[in-house]
């Protein structure tokens, strides 16, 4: 079964992995340079020992696909995922007088008190995103992340390169090129970004009727972002296969520094003791018609029986 790639990944980074501190002052076992396939052929890989939010991925690859960076169309997807790097960039300005909230995502780990005053201004950080329209325009902004690069890439002559919709074209008018490649590592970006992308480079192979999609992720949170990671890529590949008239083939999934957290270990074995289930499939509705068009009720994921989430902090 597919889901195996991952396990053993897991496993192999726990035995294997070097000792190595990172930005976010957590503290990793890492290694360099692995790579996993998912064969669409054996079921969707949405992973079943633990639970994965299904909507939370769709609602952040449609997001992807509008071009949108600001995360107020998540929050009205109820999709909190990428909360903290917003919330960050709003209490690191001038225009935020609340309580410091200086490194929020250790503080809120080791002091309660701390915690309880984070969560009350994410809140109040919500719902002025939701309800504050100029607010959101400035402080719902993640900077030129993954949907700016996708849909909108800057030209230094001026004007703009629709990556997506070029590439889709390209797979139908010329399926044979090794050029299908969509890039969302913009070096001129990189400072702009709440987080430099993770998932940098993909790359779509058309042969014997299949189409199939490689990714290049320079950095790879194992537990958390991985199994998000792979779900949203099979299902992009899924929607470029529906799109161009190609079955879906394999999702190749290449990793940079793979690595598990500190404060994940003890998650991850528990999810390792578990056994695996039957792969879900998927359900694209086929009376769309583009790549954009997808809505949140094109898109189904059926027979998904996983065991139960397992909770982990993100590290910011
Ligand atoms: N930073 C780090 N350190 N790791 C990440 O995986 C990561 N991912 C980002 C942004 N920054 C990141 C965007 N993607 C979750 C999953 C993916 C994701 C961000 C967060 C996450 O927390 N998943 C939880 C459920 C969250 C929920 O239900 O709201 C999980 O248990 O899978
Ligand atoms: P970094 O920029 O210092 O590499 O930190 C980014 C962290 O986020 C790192 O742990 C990888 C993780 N990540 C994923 O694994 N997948 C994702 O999709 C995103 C956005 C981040």
């Amino acid at each position: 079964q597919n889901e195996q790639a991952y396990l053993d990944t897991l496993q192999d980074i726990l035995e294997n992995g070097a000792v190595k501190t990172d930005r976010t002052g957590t503290g990793t076992r890492s290694v360099l340079g692995r790579q996993m396939r998912f064969d669409m052929a054996e079921g969707f890989p949405l992973l079943t020992t633990k639970r994965v939010p299904f909507k939370l991925i769709k609602s952040e690859l449609l997001w992807f696909l509008q071009g949108n960076t600001n995360i107020k169309f998540l929050l009205e997807n109820n999709n909190h995922i990428w909360d903290e790097w917003a919330f960050k960039n709003w209490v690191e300005s001038d225009s935020y007088t609340g309580p410091d909230m200086s490194d929020f995502g250790r503080r809120s780990l080791v002091d309660e008190d701390f915690a309880a005053e984070y969560d009350k201004q994410h809140e109040i950080f919500v719902d002025k995103i939701l309800s504050d329209d100029a607010f959101a325009a400035e402080f719902g902004e993640l900077g030129d992340v993954y949907g700016a690069q996708w849909r909108h890439w800057k030209k230094v002559q001026g004007g703009f390169i629709d990556q997506m919709a070029d590439v889709t074209e390209q797979i139908k008018t010329h399926p044979d090129s090794r050029r299908l490649i969509v890039t969302a590592w913009n070096p001129e970006a990189v400072p702009t970004q709440a987080l430099p992308p993770c998932h940098a480079l993909f790359q779509f192979y058309v042969a014997d009727g299949k189409i199939s999609l490689q990714l290049y992720q320079r950095s790879a949170d194992m537990f958390l972002g991985v199994p998000f990671n792979i779900a949203s890529y099979s299902l992009l590949l899924h929607m470029v296969a529906a799109q161009t008239g190609y079955e879906a083939g394999e999702f190749v999934h290449t990793l940079g520094d793979a690595h598990i957290y500190n404060n994940h270990v003890d998650q991850v074995e528990e999810q390792l003791a578990r056994p695996m289930a039957d792969l879900p499939e998927l359900w694209l509705n086929p009376d769309v018609k583009s790549i954009f068009d997808y809505t949140m009720d094109d898109i189904k994921i059926k027979n998904y029986h996983p065991s139960k989430s397992i909770k982990a902090p993100v590290a910011v």
